[in-house]
């Protein structure tokens, strides 16, 4: 039942952060108007802190004055709250747990391998990295056969859960490409996932949420720079 207030839905995010770009693509495939506040997580503000304080950290969504936190549950929230013509998670329980393991495994295990590329100071710990990473990816290609079951996105003809969680790290893997020449998602090893990436970004939401390849550039040369300080020994 819709409640005063309800319609007041904020978003703390930074224009870089996957997991942000993930929550404000679920908003817009389900029509959701939001006010976006772009944070700064080098000067972590009070709103964050006071929305998120365990783990400080974006995204959080903000309905009707209530926080919610962790971008998985928080693509569950929106699906659940402001459901459109069609879930964003599978209808079916079995289809809707396999969805959920692909999710976990994608935020536990792939999106770590990026981070790394992203860290590595070193050419060698890179190539170790990609490498990490195309393992990672590998699994993908079978997930998105199983559940797309041969149609264009993991949800079937339309965008859904699983197309949010792992469409939202494209931009990062773009930038990787962009800075290393570095090719995360690549047509010779998973042709359908490369396949359904370029039919990803071309989609409303993708670009509705795609932020410009300057300010992930900006965003990794500032983490990359904050990476190499915590590394380096301390002066004496
Ligand atoms: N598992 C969390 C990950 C959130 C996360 O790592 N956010 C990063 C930005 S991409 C952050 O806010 N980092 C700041 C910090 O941890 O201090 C989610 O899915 O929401």
């Amino acid at each position: 039942m819709a409640g005063q207030g309800d319609d007041d839905v904020k978003v703390l995010g930074t224009a870089a952060s996957m997991f942000a770009i993930r929550v404000r693509m679920a908003l817009h495939v389900n029509g959701v108007s939001y006010e976006y506040l772009e944070q700064d997580l080098f000067h972590k503000g009070e709103l964050l802190l006071a929305s998120n304080p365990v783990r400080k950290a974006v995204p959080v969504l903000i309905h009707a004055g209530r926080p919610v936190c962790e971008s998985l549950a928080i693509v569950e929230y929106v699906d659940e709250v402001w459901a459109g013509a069609a879930s964003l998670l599978p209808a079916d329980p079995y289809d809707r747990a396999v969805a959920r393991f692909w999710a976990a495994y994608i935020d536990d295990k792939a999106v770590p391998t990026w981070i790394g590329i992203m860290r590595a100071a070193t050419e060698e710990d890179r190539a170790e990295s990609l490498a990490g990473a195309l393992a990672a990816v590998a699994p993908l290609e079978d997930a998105f056969a199983q559940c797309s079951s041969g149609k264009a996105f993991f949800a079937g003809d339309s965008i859904g859960y699983l197309d949010l969680v792992l469409g939202c790290n494209l931009f990062w893997i773009e930038a990787l490409r962009h800075m290393f020449g570095i090719t995360v998602i690549d047509a010779g090893r998973t042709p359908r996932l490369a396949a359904w990436a370029e039919r990803f970004v071309e989609t409303e939401a993708a670009k509705k949420a795609a932020p410009p390849m300057e300010s992930m550039l900006e965003e990794a040369g500032k983490l990359r720079a904050m990476w190499a300080a915590a590394a380096a020994p301390a002066a004496k």
